[in-house]
């Protein structure tokens, strides 16, 4: 569930499972809001489509944040998979090291591999006047989220 803030804003597609545009959304709206801060959630899938837009945001010097959910996974298409009762089928990525790939753009980079490492992550990033990326490790094997879950 995302809680907005008083004078947060929020923009999508509108369509859950929508892939690619996270980053690319991020920067238009470091574009329409200079001075904000913007932050887009995204799948290392999603993200993987489009990742050299991240080198868009350092060339334009936008100082999006970007919060990369790290399963290895085409999860979404698994556990539709799963639950059809058909064998689970070309849903492994071949993992990224996306810190590596974020500082080779010139962006700052973060990795947490445990939930306690995330809250420190997301603050350095949320300080850094660069693009930064947190790239944070989660379980692939976890249920996805009911939809009365995903109520804001
Ligand atoms: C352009 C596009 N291609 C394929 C799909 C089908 N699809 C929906 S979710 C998904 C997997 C998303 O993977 P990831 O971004 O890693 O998120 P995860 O489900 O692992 O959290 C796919 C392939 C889609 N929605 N859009
Ligand atoms: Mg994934």
């Amino acid at each position: 569930m995302i809680r907005l803030r008083d004078r947060q804003l929020l923009t999508g597609t509108g369509m859950l499972a929508t892939m690619r545009p996270g980053a690319a959304f991020a920067i238009a709206g470091q574009l329409a809001h200079p001075g904000r801060q913007v932050v887009t959630v995204v799948g290392d899938g999603g993200f993987a489509m489009l990742m050299a837009e991240l080198s868009t945001a350092v060339a334009n010097n936008l100082p999006i944040n970007i919060i990369l959910l790290k399963n290895n996974s085409l999860a979404e298409v698994k556990f539709e998979q799963k639950e059809i009762g058909n064998p689970e089928f070309g849903c492994d990525l071949a993992p990224i090291d996306f810190v590596a790939f974020a500082k080779a753009c010139g962006a700052d980079a973060f990795r947490c591999e445990r939930p306690d490492e995330v809250r420190t992550a997301i603050s350095a990033a949320l300080r850094s006047p660069k693009p930064a990326l947190v790239e944070a490790l989660v379980d692939a094997n976890e249920r996805p989220a009911k939809p009365d879950e995903l109520k804001v």
